[in-house]
């Protein structure tokens, strides 16, 4: 299938960077809270959903408190599911607070699980009218997953979900540094050609 184009900026976003496939699926280097043209944010909770560091501190700082009470009333989730609230001061519509695997050595389902945090969310925007979804690279960071076998999981499961959710017409990666950025286009590179 091969690479679109590449641009500055992706999406009206401050992307140092971005490579646009032709396929729905987008990678951009930088910080997922700071997209204001995307419909739905996907952060990377802990079964509470009363935030922690990363990128669930990233966009609750950016929220501000309404989102954090909006969780409070979630009363949790479950490993490998997400949930669904508004954006509290984001420019998104919505955050889906999806919870990725703690990384136990990959023998714990935890393939599975990652697998089912993308396909969750992306069941959760289609069902809520969204068009666009961003996320990150869930369990990579405190989480302890190996980033390239989760780049291969993450853009394997969004792959298919977005052939169920044909609504869905663009799904972004933001990729904090290059070393996972790299992993996330080798990964899609790899996909593409299949
Ligand atoms: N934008 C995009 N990606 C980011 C950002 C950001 N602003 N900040 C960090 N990353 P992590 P996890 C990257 O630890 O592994 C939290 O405390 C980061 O470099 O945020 O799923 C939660 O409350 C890494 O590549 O999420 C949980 O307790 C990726 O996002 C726990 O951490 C994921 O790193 C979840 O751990």
């Amino acid at each position: 299938m091969g690479w679109g184009r590449w641009s500055e900026h992706g999406g009206g976003s401050s992307a140092r960077y971005s490579r646009q496939s032709m396929s729905r699926i987008t990678l951009h280097l930088g910080d997922i809270a700071a997209d204001r043209s995307v419909d739905t944010i996907v952060n990377a909770a802990n079964s509470s959903l009363l935030g922690g560091g990363g990128v669930d501190g990233a966009i609750h700082h950016a929220a501000g408190p309404t989102l954090l009470a909006e969780c409070r009333r979630l009363g949790g989730c479950e490993t490998g599911d997400a949930k669904i609230t508004g954006a509290g001061e984001l420019a998104a519509r919505h955050v889906i607070h999806a919870v990725g695997p703690v990384w136990r050595g990959g023998d714990r389902g935890e393939p599975d699980l990652l697998a089912r945090c993308y396909e969750r969310s992306i069941e959760l925007a289609a069902e809520h009218g969204c068009r666009t979804i961003a996320f990150p690279a869930i369990s990579t960071g405190a989480f302890g997953y190996p980033v390239g076998q989760a780049a291969v999981v993450a853009v394997a499961s969004v792959d298919r979900a977005l052939t169920v959710h044909s609504e869905i017409v663009e799904a972004r990666f933001w990729l904090f540094d290059t070393a996972t950025y790299d992993e996330f286009e080798i990964a899609l590179d790899r996909l593409s050609a299949r």
